[in-house]
């Protein structure tokens, strides 16, 4: 345990009024933006026993997320509906500090804590009924959603799915190349560019009015789902924190790029690199079990391409991050960017040659859900 981390979690506590005494800390190393931890108390039980009560801390990133207030602001909003439709739901409950409100300030950094929940999370699985349920649970998600007024909702990443303007930034970094990294990356740089229009798809077709703005999650990776252990039961949808208006396409997109692909988002080993139509045939029924009934023939007709779409996407955004120093998301080592953006291409790829199966697989699912 790092002391200063400790204490410095103990101290964004206090402002929270965690009751009893610190007793140690856990990096939990999901995500690619914010820091979190699980901090454990020690608690009397009620019959002078002590256990350990635990809670999710973590520091938002503020350069990814420039107006933190406002996406706690969504957060709250969202996380009540969610209660309020689903009572016996596990919900996510973020605390309160002394003067009511659901994050501190200290100095440049911004914090917030919510209810540990006991579970597993996935980053791969290659156990269908495991996606298969998580595809439920955002399916769902989706569904709770879809009476919720979208423009209560700020924007937390402005165009945080909007292809074209990734790829306009993109433009734009390459050509400035203020680090002299371009030459490193041209052969990623010359294939993304080759597929920009059939990547910028589902933003081309939102802006010529022929998909609905719903409220959407944007950040479906599988690990993004509590389970129950032992179970495998599908218990939560968390990280809210993009939760914006959106297409339906970029959640079940931006799922099964991550969640169908035959090795990590950043393996190093992109020959097995892929989309397994096994899982993705999974993740389809079980959206689509739950989706069907809302979605417009459109919107159906967009998701065998969505997964290609937020891969090269995803894509554009490493490669960006690369180019102009990696200062958005967090790099665990030398050329972490490439090795994920590689890994993206591979994938987009493999998926270009499978458009047919995947269409087939999603038109094959609307149909037995009734579409
Ligand atoms: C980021 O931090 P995490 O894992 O929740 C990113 C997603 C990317 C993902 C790639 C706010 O999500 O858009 O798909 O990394 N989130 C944000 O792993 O940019
Ligand atoms: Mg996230």
């Amino acid at each position: 345990m790092n002391e200063q981390m400790a204490r410095k979690l103990q101290q964004v506590g206090n402002k929270f009024n965690l009751p009893g005494p610190f007793f140690s800390y856990e990096e939990i190393n999901v995500g690619n933006v914010n820091h979190t931890y699980r901090a454990d108390y020690i608690r009397d039980d009620g019959t002078g026993m002590a256990r350990i009560k635990s809670y999710l801390v973590q520091q938002v990133n503020t350069y990814a997320f420039r107006d933190p207030v406002a996406l706690m602001d969504n957060i709250d909003k969202v996380t009540e509906y969610i209660h309020a439709q689903r009572p016996n739901q596990t919900c996510l409950h973020y605390h309160h500090t002394a003067d009511r409100n659901t994050y501190v300030f200290d100095g440049d950094e911004f914090w917030r804590i919510c209810n540990y929940v006991p579970s597993v999370t996935y980053d791969t699985c290659d156990n269908l009924e495991i996606v298969r349920s998580a595809a439920e649970a955002f399916g769902d998600f989706q569904m709770v959603l879809s009476d919720f007024d979208a423009s209560q909702l700020s924007y937390t990443i402005p165009d945080f799915h909007n292809t074209r303007k990734r790829y306009e930034t993109l433009i734009k970094d390459i050509k400035e190349d203020k680090l002299g990294r371009v030459k490193n990356v041209q052969e990623e740089i010359d294939y993304l560019l080759s597929v920009q229009d059939l990547a910028c798809k589902l933003t081309d077709m939102e802006k010529a009015g022929q998909l609905p703005l719903r409220v959407t999650h944007n950040d479906t990776k599988i690990n993004n789902v509590l389970f129950e252990e032992n179970t495998n039961k599908a218990l939560l949808v968390i990280d809210l924190d993009t939760v914006m208006p959106g297409l339906v396409a970029h959640d079940f997109g931006d799922a099964v790029r991550f969640a169908a692909n035959f090795t990590e988002e950043d393996s190093e080993d992109t020959s097995r690199t892929g989309v397994d139509l096994n899982i993705f045939w999974a993740f389809a029924d079980g959206f689509l079990s739950q989706t069907t009934p809302i979605l417009t023939r459109n919107e159906i007709d967009t998701l065998g391409l969505s997964g290609f779409v937020l891969a090269c996407e995803l894509a554009t955004r490493f490669l960006d991050d690369y180019i102009t120093g990696d200062k958005y998301f967090k790099v665990k080592k030398d050329n972490h960017n490439i090795i994920r953006t590689k890994c993206q291409i591979a994938l987009a790829k493999d998926m270009y040659k499978k458009l047919d199966a995947m269409n087939a697989i999603v038109e094959g699912c609307a149909k037995k859900y009734g579409k």
